[in-house]
């Protein structure tokens, strides 16, 4: 047993991965370079063909990413993990990794909208044939998979509509019909620190690693964590020869800033998020609150099994009176910034219809349960008593 099987969270968010330096530095060395020198036309050449362990361009790895590459593959568990300059490129880069032309993936319908974007239209444009349906579906699921099939995609709790998915239910079913088809959940919403995706059978897992991981809104980055093998892959051909979605050096070191707090960060942003969803629930004037968290939310049990610790700081809602309704709510606060993304110290709200799914049509947005008076509320770090009365002007605009 590995030092990382019996250690908890915050433990390995703090020292998984560590870089040991000549001076015996505390944080890690910002490795702020392109390329490595050889010690012989051998040396490089056996790096190249990897038969000595070693560096040799930061496209492909450097000390100080392979660090928190490290640390954020023992948090979720994984073998191994690579690091991207966002979440758009470890989505694309695992995927490129794995698909030809005439393979098939079968997608969730509530996506973020850009791998919507990515999968519905780019992908098929390069012949790689597209289902998106409710993977939380049994029969539907039945019916998608093809022999064609290569991965089965979602996101849990997906954005923006909170939509829960039973991991280990999805999993031994693909498993069970197909075990060479990867299960790919996308965990950014619930964190390394609430929900653990391969734990539960799925094969890999991404990460927009600019919203919680490293929960402070000033870079952009992403995580795929699998096996070996598949990570291999993903950083061999998905970022070296396809996206290029290489992580820098003092990124990698900001992230790792970040995550010493991440434990903490999550309990504040979950026991916040859930006075607020609670207080929204409350008000006749919202249609709908859609927090994992509530008993009123049909994927409650499901999160209460497959998330520990807390269900999130993610709320959203549906105000009565649709999209007017909703712009007279988000523009009448003033604590909340009106901001697309997530996971920051700053609570950030936002209409997805017309920003981060924007990439839906109408009838897509319908299909996929993302109705047209949904507001989005990512809870920050503040004083819980101030974004409810922020959300109380919210309130009494409407
Ligand atoms: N996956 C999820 C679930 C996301 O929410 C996002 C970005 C991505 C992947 C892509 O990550 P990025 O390339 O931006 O690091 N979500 C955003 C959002 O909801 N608002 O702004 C960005």
């Amino acid at each position: 047993m590995s030092q990382h099987d019996t250690c908890g969270f915050s433990t390995l968010a703090i020292h998984a991965g560590k870089i040991k330096d000549a001076f015996g530095a505390l944080t890690p060395p910002i490795y702020q370079t392109s390329t490595f020198e050889f010690e012989s036309c051998q040396h490089g050449g056996d790096i190249f063909a990897g038969k000595r362990a070693g560096y040799a361009y930061s496209r492909t790895a450097n000390p100080t990413v392979m660090a928190v590459e490290q640390k954020v593959a023992a948090m979720e568990g994984g073998e191994a993990a690579l690091a991207t300059s966002s979440g758009m490129g470890a989505i694309t880069s695992l995927i490129w990794s794995i698909v030809s032309t005439g393979d098939h993936i079968v997608a969730d319908k509530t996506l973020y909208g850009c791998t919507y974007e990515f999968l519905a239209h780019h992908l098929r444009r390069m012949g790689v044939n597209v289902d998106f349906i409710d993977t939380s579906d049994e029969n539907a699921l039945k019916s998608a998979l093809k022999p064609e099939t290569k991965i089965v995609y979602l996101e849990t709790p997906a954005n923006p509509n909170m939509k829960i998915t039973d991991l280990r239910k999805v999993s031994d079913f693909v498993h069970g019909h197909n075990s060479a088809i990867k299960v790919v959940c996308d965990n950014t919403f619930a964190t390394p620190y609430l929900q653990n995706p391969l734990r539960e059978g799925a094969d890999a897992v991404v990460h927009s690693a600019t919203k919680y991981i490293n929960g402070h809104g000033d870079l952009l980055a992403g995580f795929v964590i699998s096996d070996a093998e598949t990570v291999m892959k993903a950083r061999m051909v998905g970022v070296k020869d396809m996206t290029g979605s290489v992580l820098a050096a003092n990124e990698a070191f900001l992230i790792m800033r970040g995550l010493k707090t991440m434990e903490l960060r999550m309990e504040r942003h979950c026991a916040s998020a859930m006075k607020i969803a609670e207080f929204l629930e409350s008000c006749p004037k919202i249609e709908k609150v859609l927090y994992p968290g509530l008993k009123s939310h049909v994927g409650y049990e499901v999160a209460a099994r497959q998330m520990h610790h807390g269900f999130g700081g993610m709320v959203s809602f549906v105000v009565s009176g649709g999209k007017e309704q909703a712009a007279k709510f988000v523009d009448s606060l003033e604590l909340c910034t009106l901001a697309v993304s997530l996971g920051d110290a700053e609570t950030l709200i936002e209409h997805p219809a017309s920003m981060t799914h924007s990439t839906y049509s109408p009838e897509e947005l319908a299909d996929a349960g993302i109705p047209e008076g949904l507001v989005r509320l990512s809870v920050g770090l503040e004083n819980v008593e101030d974004i409810l009365a922020d959300l109380e002007k919210g309130i009494r605009a409407i």
